[in-house]
């Protein structure tokens, strides 16, 4: 944690509210309740005893939403795998309600004070019955504090987001992603029968998921696709799509010839040998150091290559690997060095490839991106009942939650909030819940699918084709209160998190 430069005290009036403050300089007015802070920590007195904090998670799958501060922090808990995987593990507080780089409180009177950081350095955000506090591992961009109503105050701060680290426009169209219905199982045959399915569907790309390499580091066409790539994205786009591939590009599993061949590109963990990043495909994975001039040919070399396959949407994933603190080459902040990688590889594959980032430290991504996800992956079923206490397992719910109080971030990058299902086949969702995923998904101005067309009925792809085509008019009334064109969608009722079991250790 950083140590603080002169301390510097003073009141900040926010309207009727003149709060007691402690940060490295003097306020700013920007505006008549709002207020630019110098960098570094920040603290602010509050009298309100039981507010709701509203707690920013730190990549695409960590949780986000409001918690009462007399409750238990909205966090993982029980899993310290899930937690390096899942959140800033770094900067978790066990016991403590706080965030990544945004967090609020709410006032009786319904309006919200936010402190947002506008920078990078891995900054943090909390609360306490008597405080918001906010604190950084480095120096970096100032702070945004402000009052008012909820939504014009997200707004703005995502305004600012957008102003100080940029912000993209491009547009996906509509989606079809292979992974909610073929996993791993992957091939070529499979893509040349799916493609044949959708192609009287209205979607604008037809994107590849994890399956079609031969070792997450190693991302060259695997014996499934023994026609190769460019033979596979050009199957996609006689079929009249945009071709999209998945890559994991600052990963590599211990397995991987990368990581066999090459560990000293690897991220290096203070204890020796390779950091390990995160876990999945059944254990640990290992981060390219980025700094590194090899591993920045690498990557070079690998989005040119991956572009002129014929792909020109790509899904990055597991990108927070990339931000974890660890030994590299060079001593320059985790979030600086994730930044300068994206934007190498935006630099590479040049302004017209859609990137939608995965796994993502979300407001270090602004501006390279033209997409993100902002929740966790949905499944066909909607509690994850094996991981309780852990708001980032697998499941509609979980990516539900997650996904509605990222909404605002919509100003800075599309938001996506995973696929919606139709198919009532292999699906344990119920017609409420899955259109609940459809509004979301119309909320969140994003949308995608993964049903193969053979395992949807005619109704059902009807209801597809429908929902494809249709551009609703969306307005936000309340926290969770929306109207789709003449709609009134209430999602209030199914935002109830669970309180993490007491049987669930930290
Ligand atoms: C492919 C998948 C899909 C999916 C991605 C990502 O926290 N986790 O351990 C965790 C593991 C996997 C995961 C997400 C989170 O899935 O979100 O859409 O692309 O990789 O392997």
């Amino acid at each position: 944690m950083l140590t603080d430069l002169a301390k510097f005290s003073s009141v900040v009036l926010l309207g009727d509210l003149s709060l007691p403050m402690a940060a490295n300089g003097a306020p700013r007015a920007i505006g008549e309740r709002e207020f630019l802070i110098p960098p570094g920590s920040v603290t602010l007195v509050h009298p309100f005893e039981t507010t709701d904090f509203f707690r920013h998670g730190w990549n695409s799958w960590s949780p986000s939403g409001w918690r009462r501060i007399d409750e238990a922090p909205l966090r993982i808990y029980g899993s310290e795998q899930r937690l390096l995987t899942a959140d800033d593990a770094k900067n978790d507080t066990p016991h403590a309600h706080s965030g990544s780089a945004v967090g609020a409180i709410t006032l009786p009177d319904g309006e919200i004070i936010l402190l947002g950081a506008l920078g990078l350095g891995a900054p943090r955000v909390g609360a306490t019955a008597s405080t918001l506090w906010g604190t950084t591992e480095e120096l970096d961009g100032e702070w945004y504090l402000a009052r008012g109503p909820e939504r014009e105050v997200f707004a703005r701060y995502a305004e600012l987001i957008a102003e100080r680290l940029g912000s993209r426009t491009a547009s996906a169209g509509r989606v079809w992603c292979s992974w909610y219905s073929y996993y791993e199982g992957l091939s070529e045959d499979l893509v040349r029968e799916t493609v044949v399915g959708l192609a009287d569907l209205p979607f604008d790309v037809v994107q590849l998921d994890d399956g079609w390499e031969r070792a997450v580091g190693d991302w060259e066409a695997n014996e499934r696709f023994a026609s190769g790539m460019p033979a596979t994205a050009q199957t996609i786009q006689e079929a009249g799509f945009r071709a999209g591939l998945w890559l994991a590009p600052l990963i590599a599993l211990p397995r991987s010839q990368f990581a066999v061949e090459r560990p000293d590109l690897l991220v290096q963990s203070p204890d020796g040998g390779p950091l390990v990043a995160g876990y999945n495909w059944g254990g640990p994975y290992f981060a390219l150091d980025s700094t590194q001039e090899e591993v920045k040919a690498h990557l070079r070399e690998l989005f040119a290559r991956v572009v002129s396959w014929g792909f020109t949407y790509l899904k990055l994933d597991f990108m927070y690997a990339g931000a974890l603190d660890g030994e590299r080459s060079a001593p320059v902040h985790r979030e600086q060095v994730y930044r300068d990688a994206i934007e190498l590889i935006r630099e590479t594959v040049g302004d017209d490839v859609y990137l939608l980032g995965c796994g993502v430290p979300v407001v270090p991504s602004a501006g390279a991106f033209d997409g993100i996800r902002v929740g966790p992956d949905v499944a066909a079923y909607w509690e994850n009942s094996e991981r309780p206490g852990d708001p980032t397992g697998v499941g509609a719910k979980n990516a539900f939650l997650a996904s509605i109080h990222r909404s605002w971030l919509r100003p800075v990058y599309e938001t996506d909030p995973d696929v919606v299902y139709f198919r009532r086949r292999r699906s344990l969702l119920d017609d409420e819940q899955r259109q609940l995923l459809q509004d979301v998904a119309t909320i969140l101005g994003f949308k995608s699918t993964s049903d193969p067309a053979d395992w949807l009925g005619a109704a059902e792809i009807a209801e597809l084709r429908t929902w494809l085509e249709r551009e609703e008019t969306v307005t936000q009334l309340g926290r969770y209160l929306f109207q789709i064109d003449d709609r009134i969608v209430d999602l209030g009722p199914f935002v109830d998190y669970q309180a993490p079991p007491s049987t669930v250790a930290n």
